[in-house]
């Protein structure tokens, strides 16, 4: 896809930094700086984001501009406001999109849901990363919290890890990272910047103490950074989040609850809205204790959500977004299917 460019003269690279208008872009001739003006300034789906292959100026001009970016395989989108409903690209072209949820707080599921919709939506393979197990010690406790998660995220790794002690659990993640590009979501205070030092085995990222137990405080991470691990991979991690609104999710939504859908399977009407049909398979799941109210309760509201953004937002510049990823996902995914063998 690139040679096109190549043949205009035009450097390869990819970006690991964003910053009002600038970027850093990694080359075969080291890392520069470049003016992202000249990609589609206006369009917030469209300037180029951490981990996109760019087409860049060679050495020369000043500025040096990013000329084009090369398809998306995979894009991490969010909504930024429910008002505008203006989708907002968080990462490109990654592999395992890794929500880190702190121990250290009471668990939010509805939120860990929001995470993986938008993380399965992607086109990468989600993974949640438990963080702070220190400051849960008791394994009783532990696996309670571990198997709430894991019900809440069928067919998603759920990793527990601490930074401390020695690194529990980062072998693992470690292990995942190193096969292609990871990027690192979550509230801020989550430990991200942590983990990422921790995997990189020396301190890039600034790290800071959360101001209070709920983990609103400052943002201790301002850009999104590319970083390069020893053991193999790349890792983007991010500034905290403290929320994400869906952004046309609606088959991440499917796939974070898999198990709903499985059970409409079942329903005898085919457009069951499992409210109060006869013969509804789902409300027979929730009677029989085999499906929690809360999941059902929960997949309801993003749906919900989801159809509001979908109806809200230009239908043909979501085609187009589609287009872009979706299509190359299927290629790229293929191709990540042996390196990911061990997580299926
Ligand atoms: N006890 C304990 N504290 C941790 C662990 N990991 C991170 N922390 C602490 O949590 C606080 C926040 O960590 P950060 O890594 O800055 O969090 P972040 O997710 O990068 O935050 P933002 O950059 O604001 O999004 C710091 O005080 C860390 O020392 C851990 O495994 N155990
Ligand atoms: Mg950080
Ligand atoms: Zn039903």
């Amino acid at each position: 896809m690139f040679s096109p460019y190549g043949a205009q003269g035009l450097l390869p690279g990819r970006v690991v930094r964003v910053d009002r208008g600038q970027c850093d872009v990694v080359t075969a001739d080291g890392t520069v700086r470049a003016d992202t003006a000249f990609v589609t300034p206006h369009d917030p789906l469209r300037v180029v984001c951490t981990g996109d292959w760019v087409a860049v100026d060679p050495a020369g001009g000043v500025p040096r501009y990013v000329r084009a970016y090369l398809p998306r395989r995979t894009a991490f989108v969010r909504s930024t406001s429910s008002k505008r409903s203006e989708g907002q690209i968080l990462a490109a072209n990654v592999d395992h999109a890794v929500v880190a949820v702190s121990l250290a707080v009471e668990l939010d599921l509805a939120r860990i849901e929001r995470f993986l919709a938008l993380a399965w939506e992607s086109g990468a393979q989600p993974v949640v990363v438990l963080t702070k197990a220190d400051l849960v010690p008791d394994a009783a406790t532990r696996a309670h919290l571990v198997r709430d998660v894991e019900t809440s995220a069928p067919g998603v790794p759920v990793v527990t890890v601490s930074a401390l002690n020695g690194g529990e659990g980062l072998d693992v993640l470690a292990a995942i990272a190193s096969g292609g590009t990871s990027v690192l979501l979550g509230q801020s205070g989550a430990g991200k910047s942590t983990l990422a030092n921790a995997l990189l085995g020396e301190d890039v990222m600034d790290v800071r103490a959360t101001r209070d137990a709920d983990g609103k405080g400052r943002h201790t991470t301002t850009t999104r950074n590319l970083l390069v691990l020893p053991g193999g991979g790349v890792l983007i991690d991010t500034p905290g989040l403290r929320g994400v609104g869906l952004w046309d999710a609606g088959t991440g939504v499917g796939q974070v609850f898999a198990e709903i859908e499985e059970f409409s399977e079942g329903c005898r009407f085919h457009d069951c809205a499992h409210e109060s049909e006869p013969g509804c398979a789902v409300l027979e799941a929730v009677e029989t204790g085999e499906l929690p109210q809360r999941r059902l309760d929960s997949y309801r509201k993003l749906l919900r959500e989801n159809q509001y953004i979908v109806a809200k937002t230009d239908a043909r510049l979501r085609a187009e977004m589609r287009r872009d990823w979706k299509r190359k996902g299927a290629i790229g995914r293929a191709a990540m299917e042996a390196k990911r063998g061990r997580l299926r």
